[in-house]
């Protein structure tokens, strides 16, 4: 396997753990990170010897706080950016969320593209992306929707509403919650037995669970894709993304 800048490969038989590695600015997904995240998992689809992948967050605060603000705050992210969020959900084994912090804006968008969410006692979830004046823009309005409701969804996404590990229970977000300590522990207890499965129909299931799941999704994507580009036109995305890096409050001007 290739040795990765920004993310870290751990091999335990048939599972891989792909750990989020830029802890100093809590796993913030900057694009060379969504592009190895892509690669990585182009080089596991290609390795028989493995089944299932976990994805979690290095350090003990964060998942992943979001796509980075600081490389964002330029410009939009690109369509290479767009296409790697393309890649990692188009990845065709069992993929594990083991979120062990903060999912929040693009690190909740990475944990709502993987098959199955588990979160540590401590996790939090939201899409605050509206505070820097900007919406989701890798499928949160579109996956988060279908799994929570028209309702909830809107307020996380319009008013930056964020979930307990709870609360995301309670609404079906995650499946399970551990304590911090046995999280990757139980992660690689579920990956290990989905591994040890039939194959052939480990693929079929997901395929067939997706395809429930991601009726009209391409459709709700490109709307998605399309407002984000456009909001990095404005004063406000400018503004909002400027105030955070400058640790105040911004000020919006509806331009
Ligand atoms: N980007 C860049 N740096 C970040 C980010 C981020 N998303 N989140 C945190 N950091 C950095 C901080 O700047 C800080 O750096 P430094 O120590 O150099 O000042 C360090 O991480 C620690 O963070 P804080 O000091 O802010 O820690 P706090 O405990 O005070 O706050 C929070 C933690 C609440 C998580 C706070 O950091 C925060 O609000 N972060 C931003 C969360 C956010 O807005 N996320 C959404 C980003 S937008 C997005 O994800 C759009 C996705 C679009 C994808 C489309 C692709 C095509």
């Amino acid at each position: 396997m290739t040795q990765y800048q920004h993310i870290l490969l751990e091999p335990h038989g048939a599972v891989m753990v792909v750990r989020l590695n830029r802890p100093q600015v809590l796993n913030a997904l900057n694009a060379p990170m969504v592009a190895e995240i892509a690669e990585a998992l182009v080089e596991i689809a290609l390795d028989a010897g493995l089944r299932c992948v976990i994805l979690t967050g290095s350090g003990s605060r964060a998942f992943a706080a979001g796509a980075d603000i600081a490389e964002m705050q330029g410009a939009a992210p690109d369509a290479r950016a767009a296409q790697s969020w393309v890649r990692i959900a188009g990845f065709n084994k069992p993929l594990i969320a083991a979120v062990n912090g903060l999912a929040l804006g693009g690190g909740m968008e990475l944990a709502l593209i993987c098959d199955i969410i588990l979160a540590s006692e401590t996790a939090r979830f939201g899409q605050p992306e509206i505070n820097l004046g900007i919406i989701p823009g890798a499928g949160g309005t579109q996956r988060l929707t279908k799994i929570v409701g028209k309702s909830l969804a809107m307020e996380m996404i319009l008013n930056a509403r964020m979930l307990s590990a709870d609360e995301a229970l309670r609404v079906g977000l995650v499946s399970s919650i551990y304590p911090s300590e046995t999280l990757l522990h139980n992660a690689l207890k579920m990956a290990q037995q989905i591994a040890a499965r039939a194959p052939l129909a480990v693929i079929a299931a997901k395929n067939s669970v997706n395809a429930a799941f991601d009726a009209h999704l391409t459709a709700g994507l490109a709307v998605e894709r399309e407002q984000f580009a456009a909001l990095f036109g404005s004063e406000d995305q400018r503004e909002g993304m400027t105030a955070f890096l400058e640790k105040r409050r911004p000020v919006w001007k509806g331009k």
